[in-house]
């Protein structure tokens, strides 16, 4: 029955790929392993997890994908798609709902695979992550080499954030509105960022009051990478947000994204971050996790280094689950067979949850027996439980 399934997959691959991409797609259709596809429905993640805890993925497709020798993940690897579901009780639009993608033409949207995770996520129960409405990067051509006023820019902006809300309204539980807006040194993006280098610093906290406008329950977020530890770039998030809420500004929520990598130290301090800002009363999340390593030359991660990769994942899961309002929890992709590191991190790699055949890690497991004991704790019945250490 497999081999059948897994030939069908195949065989959708071949007909919509070059050549080239043939032998990259046959090699990489899974043949063996631990598949979690064909786990009991207990032994996943979403199931172990903590009542009204969301435990999230990025659904692959656009961006780097493009380039790469498969065929889009999200609609085409039906074995992707079965994990997917299984797994995750949250899912995030990986560059679907950004700007260069949505809306590639000036007049034109292109809806079509930001619906399809929306209606993916409807069907399997799932909650969505909306990403992201105002950043500096993933921009189509006619926006940052228009010969606009800042008056037209303005209203493009306007228009594009009460378009795409509106149009998921009920659907996005969280949407990242703006997104990166800090440099590592905590100075405002004000040169590569274009909305704020044409329309000044408060364009961010209208880009907040337009998406309120637009769906009055989604919770809205501010999120970033190297923020997961108390430093300028997340102080000045932290004096940003104040700000804001001084003002009234309708700003639910700050991320830490959480792209970790081995090379360096755990941040250590990201429960003590993620508090100070739940205690100014808002959600906090982890949006983007994944762990990369250097890999050795024979490109296979030895023992240890899944280990401490698994480590990582742990911690930060803890840290999250340890912070009230800390409810959304992210990884950036499940399988290396889709990852965005090793096309941006040349040597780097292996640093999802899953193998290029979605057999787990060491790394999944560290989540799943971590969701598991967490259950637990809170009081909740588990009829099943992975066996954990
Ligand atoms: O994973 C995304 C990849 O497919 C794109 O090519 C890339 C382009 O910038 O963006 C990746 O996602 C980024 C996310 O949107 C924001 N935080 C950093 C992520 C990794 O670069």
């Amino acid at each position: 029955m497999k081999s059948i399934r897994l030939a069908t997959a195949a065989l959708a691959a071949i007909a919509l790929t070059s050549p080239l991409a043939l032998v990259a797609a046959a090699a990489e259709v899974p043949t063996s392993g631990d598949l979690s596809a064909g786990h009991a429905k207990k032994d996943t993640l979403r199931w172990v997890a903590p009542k009204g805890f969301y435990i999230g993925t990025a659904a692959a497709g656009g961006g780097h994908h493009e380039s790469q020798p498969y065929p889009d993940p999200f609609t085409k690897d039906l074995e992707y798609r079965k994990v997917l579901a299984a797994e995750f009780s949250s899912v995030a639009a990986e560059n679907q709902m950004k700007w260069e993608y949505i809306h590639p033409e000036q007049g034109r949207y292109n809806f079509g695979m930001a619906d399809a995770i929306v209606d993916f996520a409807r069907k399997n129960n799932q909650a969505v992550r909306g990403h992201t409405l105002l950043w500096h990067s993933q921009n189509p051509q006619w926006v940052e080499q228009g010969d606009f006023t800042p008056d037209e820019l303005r209203e493009i902006l306007r228009e594009h954030i009460t378009t795409v809300v509106s149009r998921y309204k009920g659907d996005i539980q969280q949407w990242d509105v703006a997104n990166e807006i800090f440099d590592d040194s905590g100075r405002l993006r004000t040169t590569d960022n274009i909305w704020i280098r044409e329309l000044g610093p408060g364009i961010v906290a209208d880009a907040f009051r337009w998406a309120h406008e637009a769906d009055p329950k989604a919770k809205l977020f501010f999120n970033d990478y190297n923020v997961e530890g108390v430093n300028p770039k997340s102080n000045a998030y932290y004096t940003l947000i104040q700000d804001l809420l001084a003002q009234d500004v309708p700003v639910h929520g700050f991320s830490a994204q959480s792209h970790l990598s081995t090379r360096y130290g755990f941040p250590g301090d990201l429960e003590t971050n993620l508090n100070r800002f739940a205690d100014l009363g808002l959600e906090t999340a982890i949006t983007e996790l994944d762990v990369r390593m250097d890999l050795p030359a024979d490109g296979v991660p030895t023992a240890e280094m899944l280990a401490k990769q698994a480590d990582y994942y742990q911690r930060t899961l803890s840290a999250c689950l340890n912070v009230e309002g800390c409810n959304s929890f992210t990884i950036w992709g499940f399988t290396d067979k889709y990852s965005w590191v090793p096309v941006f991190f040349s040597g780097q790699g292996a640093a999802t949850v899953m193998w290029n055949d979605f057999s787990r890690k060491p790394a999944y497991h560290a989540l799943q027996c971590t969701l598991a004991k967490e259950a637990v704790e809170r009081g909740e019945k588990h009829p099943h439980l992975p066996k954990c250490a």
